[in-house]
């Protein structure tokens, strides 16, 4: 099988790509990526020389590029998007072009090229906001409520990816997931911010008053998802994928890191908070189990710390990446 992921160059499809060659040795991946700041190459580096993988820089939103990469493809995962909600509160337009009119090139492309199945990863984001302390959970049922322009612009593209099933019978699977954490992940995402501001002897930013609650996802059992949704998920189908079961603030996560890396709750900064902040995100993740058999292998303690590890074991890594453009974005974002 000839597999085309976009968004490949970033933190979860690259761990993706990482994750299929492993376990499809006989497959082969096209990554086409636009090579954002997010993007970034040196997360694949063990794969350069290998013939079963080729990558591709290029924009989803150019059609003619796209068209070209996707010649012999039978499936595609489709990750390549602008991710971060403070980026979408400073400069919306990004989000809508990537992730609105991108997904819609993409589409077309697909039709034309009769691919076997075009999987779209989305966020659960697009379901809005859960009052603290309910019992709710987002399901597959769940009324699209999206609050922020990057999750208004993830849902404007879940349902284009539904229309496509519907109006031209491109078989289609989506999944909804929550906050994704392990290796390979930028250092503007809360929990390697965190981890990578305690190891440089920096505070740790916290929103508001901290009480926010985000269901956690080891991105490996992310990858396992949509590994199985490709193989036995129905066309037209959406399945939320979630990791825990009770809920944890964001400041029971920063104690959580803080302990586990031998520092006091006296790095915590709280600082202004994000407009329009999703109160809390919970998943129910039953339809996946039922149907396909997934739940999630890895739990929150045990990988958050394998998290820490990874993070202090490639110091080059994310050294390198907080460097340039992150250095404005930090200043513009945290005075
Ligand atoms: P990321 O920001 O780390 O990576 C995004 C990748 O897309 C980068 O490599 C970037 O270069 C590429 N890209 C951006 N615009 C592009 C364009 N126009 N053309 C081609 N490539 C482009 O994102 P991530 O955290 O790995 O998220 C991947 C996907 O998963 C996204 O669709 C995101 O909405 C979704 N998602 C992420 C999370 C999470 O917790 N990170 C949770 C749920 C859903
Ligand atoms: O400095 C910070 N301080 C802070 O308190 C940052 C960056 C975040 N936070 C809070 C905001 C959220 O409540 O931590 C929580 C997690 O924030 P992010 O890592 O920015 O993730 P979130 O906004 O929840 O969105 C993420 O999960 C869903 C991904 O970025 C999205 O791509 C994905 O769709």
């Amino acid at each position: 099988m000839k597999l085309l992921i976009t968004g490949g160059a970033g933190f979860i499809g690259a761990n993706f790509i990482l994750y299929w060659m492993n376990h499809h040795p006989d497959d082969s991946i096209v990554n086409f990526d636009k090579l954002t700041y997010a993007g970034n190459l040196e997360n694949l580096k063990t794969l350069e020389g290998n013939s079963r993988y080729t990558f591709v820089k290029g924009d989803i939103t150019d059609g003619s590029c796209v068209d070209r990469a996707m010649d012999g493809v039978d499936t595609i995962v489709h990750f390549a998007a602008e991710s971060h909600v403070d980026r979408s509160i400073t400069e919306p337009a990004p989000f809508v072009t990537t992730n609105i009119i991108g997904t819609q090139v993409l589409l077309n492309a697909a039709v034309k090229h009769k691919v076997k199945r075009f999987h779209h990863v989305s966020t659960d984001e697009v379901f809005g906001s859960l009052e603290l302390h309910s019992k709710e959970k987002f399901n597959e049922q769940t009324r699209y409520d999206p609050r922020s322009p990057y999750a208004a612009s993830k849902a404007g593209s879940d349902h284009l990816v539904h229309a496509y099933f519907v109006t031209y019978g491109l078989p289609v699977t989506i999944t909804n997931c929550s906050n994704n954490f392990g290796p390979y992940q930028f250092p503007e995402k809360f929990i390697p911010l965190a981890i990578t501001n305690i190891i440089e002897g920096k505070k740790v930013p916290v929103y508001g008053d901290g009480l926010y609650v985000r269901d956690w996802l080891y991105v490996e059992d992310h990858c396992r998802a949509i590994e199985l949704v490709l193989q036995s998920g129905k066309a037209g189908e959406t399945y939320c994928v979630g990791g825990l079961s009770d809920d944890i603030s964001n400041i029971g996560v920063i104690k959580k890191i803080t302990h586990m890396m031998g520092k006091d709750e006296s790095v915590i900064e709280f600082v202004k908070d994000r407009p329009g902040h999703d109160r809390r995100y919970a998943i129910d993740w039953s339809k996946i189990r039922r149907e396909l058999g997934w739940k999630p292998e890895y739990d929150f303690d045990s990988w958050l710390e394998k998290t820490i590890v990874w993070y202090k074991e490639n110091k080059a890594w994310w050294k390198h990446v907080k460097t340039g453009e992150y250095q404005t974005y930090y200043k513009q974002q945290y005075g």
